[in-house]
């Protein structure tokens, strides 16, 4: 739906400054301490900019714009904000060339992907939740749903703009301000859209972004104004969240980690579920919460299935994430990647079979080949533990009753994928999935009108659809 200029491959398009400060109240401001960090592209190593390491000082005095902005903000008509929204969505839109090739330098995903994903997905986040801002008495919260307060936002760094999106357009929708907070190794989307904000002539003080680590987080989310926290990351950091606002009035949702299963029946369309495979677990290198990192196949097409995956596996490429024809891009992170490395290298030592897409690595940047691994079994680490990486655990089961049992033998329950041609058995199989979303025969489709969101250690509270409103009104 959404057209774009010639693809976007060459990084002058977009200007990245040296050093970026904080964005509060409307300004780009110096944090208190004078603190930095620096940013690099995963892809090379090269130091893009440097970036503030915003303190309590900073967080307060963001949090403190927020507050008085809250006031103006609430009370604009809802058609009034509605403008705002769409004129956010219509930028993004008109700078999506910049943004695609910032997010791809920051993030190291191809930029196929930001193109052709990330970005039309960001604009349509703003544009629904544009439209929903003046119906929100006919939402079903009753006649007067009114908005929280300030909402202290937390995201990481795999869908940095995406995950902006999906917190910011929600929230200024209902009529709240917002403090956000990128992740450390993907701050210059974040710092762009305060840019955006400027742009559309967003009243000053209703979007603070503050940029720094976990410690910067974490500040946000204890500070007393702070009336609702959204986070978006691990679940070990999701559970201390948890903690810190237990026992406070702030209202909380987390969308924390997945194992998903992707569960292939024998009556499947073998070269269908082949994409859906490779879509669930290689898009953005693996680095997806909803990520099908379990394949569940029934045991007499395993062979069949395996061989047709790995001719599928050996055709992608990995490189360049600015070359449009890449299909894998570079790792986050150094830290992600040791992570990445080390669970697979677990998998080994446990008794599985590691098989890696042949291809060579660049010698500069964070580098991981596509890999399977099969003779998995449920006591696997790899078969528990998300890898969020581009690494794939094959396991096999006979009936759909042990298909369900095994795919809902995980702590976490964000989503799944059923193949099959029978609707039937689509319906049966999916209802007794513990996740949030089933996809059937398809995977990783995403869409502003859905709610998105984890049963169990995955989470709690939706994202996306008028369900996404909930978590930003008191009813
Ligand atoms: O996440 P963190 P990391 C999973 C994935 C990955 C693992 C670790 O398995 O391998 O988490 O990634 C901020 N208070 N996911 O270490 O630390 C941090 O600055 C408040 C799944 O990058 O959770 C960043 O902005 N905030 C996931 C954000 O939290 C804190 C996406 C995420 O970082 C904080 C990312 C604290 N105490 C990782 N500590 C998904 N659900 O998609 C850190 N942060």
């Amino acid at each position: 739906a959404f057209e774009y200029a010639p693809a976007p491959e060459s990084r002058a398009i977009v200007d990245i400054a040296p050093s970026y400060g904080l964005f509060i109240d409307g300004e780009f401001t110096e944090g208190a301490q004078g603190r930095v960090f620096k940013t690099v592209s995963p892809s090379t190593e090269e130091v893009l900019s440097e970036v503030t390491q915003a303190d309590e000082t900073d967080v307060d005095r963001a949090v403190a714009a927020a507050r008085r902005a809250f006031g103006t903000w609430s009370a604009l008509p809802g058609s009034e904000r509605a403008k705002y929204l769409f004129r956010i969505a219509r930028i993004i839109q008109e700078r999506s060339r910049e943004l695609a090739v910032l997010e791809t330098l920051d993030n190291g995903k191809p930029i196929r992907e930001t193109r052709d994903v990330d970005l039309p997905l960001v604009a349509a986040h703003f544009f629904y939740y544009a439209g929903w801002a003046d119906k929100l008495s006919y939402a079903g919260f009753g006649p007067d749903p009114r908005p929280l307060g300030v909402a202290g936002q937390v995201i990481p760094w795999n869908f940095p703009l995406l995950m902006l999106a999906w917190k910011i357009a929600p929230a200024l929708a209902t009529g709240n301000t917002v403090v956000l907070k990128p992740a450390e190794t993907t701050p210059l989307s974040a710092l762009f859209f305060a840019d955006v904000c400027r742009q559309a002539g967003l009243p000053k003080g209703v979007v603070n972004i503050v940029t720094g680590d976990g410690r910067t987080g974490a500040a946000l989310v204890a500070h007393p104004d702070v009336d609702k926290v959204a986070f978006t990351g691990s679940t070990a950091v999701g559970k201390e969240i948890a903690r810190t606002v237990a026992g406070t009035r702030k209202k909380l949702t987390l969308e924390l980690g997945g194992k998903g299963a992707n569960i292939v029946f024998d009556d499947a369309p073998i070269d269908q579920a082949v994409e859906g495979i490779v879509n669930g677990i290689f898009f953005n290198q693996g680095q997806v919460c909803c990520a099908g990192s379990r394949l569940l196949v029934q045991e007499s097409i395993h062979d069949e299935l395996l061989d047709a995956l790995k001719r599928r596996l050996s055709t992608l490429r990995l490189g360049d994430p600015l070359d449009k024809n890449t299909d894998i891009g570079a790792i986050n992170s150094a830290e992600q990647l040791a992570r990445i490395t080390d669970l697979a290298d677990r998998g080994e030592a446990e008794g599985a079979e590691r098989w890696t897409v042949p291809c060579e690595l660049p010698s500069s940047g964070y580098w991981f080949a596509p890999t399977l691994f099969t003779n998995v079994t449920q006591a696997h680490t790899i078969a528990r533990d998300e890898i969020f990486g581009p690494v794939l655990s094959v396991l096999t089961f006979r009936t759909p009753e042990e298909a369900v049992a095994k795919a809902n033998n995980t702590p976490y329950g964000l989503s799944a994928g059923v193949w099959t041609e029978k609707g039937s058995r689509i319906l049966a199989v999916a209802n007794k999935l513990r996740a949030g979303v089933v996809w059937s025969n398809t995977f990783n489709k995403f869409d502003p009108t859905s709610p998105f969101g984890g049963y169990k250690e995955s989470g709690f509270g939706r994202e996306g659809g008028r369900h996404g409103l909930e978590a930003y009104l008191d009813v």
